[in-house]
């Protein structure tokens, strides 16, 4: 499989080709997580570059979000295939203010692929729906995601806000996204840090495992 190519169709937003390029790649039994991380991240982290240098703004950042979407479609059937019993309850979301839903979504689909019930808040997610939901659904774990330095701090609010409701000790935060680091998950007392989604996994079922 021409992973350069795959690339270059999600840089161009040619969301049909990368489809079609990702449905294929499957098919001759190319490993989802080469597809993904060769083609769709590779893509991503080099329009992320340009973007820096001023070569691209933001509406071709937004075509090539759309066409690394269509991309994922096609792999979430496959990257959320579960034999196993459900091991947790997780609420996911990207934290208010931010818009970014790409590494979210993979975070999402890598842990229910592992086996927790994930319920996914989407993006610009208040601290008070995250404390919702966590009650509503009686989730193990509150999952935050957050790609800009100016949004990471929230994190922090939704933290206190289940201070605040007395609740904080019934879930495990973890927390994750570009500009976010292990130090700083320490500093605002987040249970857990995870840099991907292949870590998060990890990192998810040993808090999940502490829990029980
Ligand atoms: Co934005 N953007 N963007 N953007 N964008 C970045 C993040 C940026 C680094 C680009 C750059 O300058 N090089 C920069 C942030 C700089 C900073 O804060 N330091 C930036 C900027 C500045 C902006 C705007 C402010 C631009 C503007 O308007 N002037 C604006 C902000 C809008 C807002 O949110 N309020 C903006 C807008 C956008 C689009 C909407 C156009 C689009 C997002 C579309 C979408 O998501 N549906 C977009 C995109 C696509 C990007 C880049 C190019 C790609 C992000 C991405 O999807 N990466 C990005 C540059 C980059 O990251 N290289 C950039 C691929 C994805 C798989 O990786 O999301 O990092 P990532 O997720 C990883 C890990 O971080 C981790 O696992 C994931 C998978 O391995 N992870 C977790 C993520 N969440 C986790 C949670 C966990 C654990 C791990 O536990 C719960």
């Amino acid at each position: 499989m021409d992973f350069n190519q795959l690339s270059l169709y999600v840089q161009k937003g040619n969301g049909g080709k990368v489809k079609e390029m990702v449905s294929e790649g499957l098919a001759q039994k190319v490993s989802p997580t080469e597809i993904l991380n060769e083609g769709l991240i590779a893509a991503m982290t080099a329009i992320g570059e340009k973007f820096k240098n001023n070569e691209i703004y933001v509406p071709e950042m937004l075509m090539a979000a759309k066409a690394m979407n269509a991309g994922m479609q096609v792999l979430e059937p496959v990257l959320t295939a579960t034999g196993v019993k459900p091991i947790g309850k997780a609420v996911i979301g990207t934290v208010k203010g931010d818009l970014h839903d790409i590494g979210k979504n993979l975070v999402r689909m890598m842990l229910k692929g592992a086996g927790i019930e994930m319920y996914d808040l989407g993006i610009d997610v208040p601290a008070q729906a995250f404390l919702a939901k966590a009650k509503e659904v009686g989730a193990d774990m509150i999952c935050l995601s957050a790609l800009l330095t100016t949004t990471m701090p929230y994190m922090d609010s939704v933290i206190k806000e289940f201070e605040k409701a007395g609740v904080r000790g019934q879930f495990v935060f973890m927390i994750g996204g570009a500009p976010v680091t292990e130090a700083y998950a320490k500093s605002i007392h987040a249970d857990c840090y995870a840099e991907d989604a292949v870590v998060a996994v990890d990192v998810a079922k040993k808090y999940l495992a502490k829990k029980q």
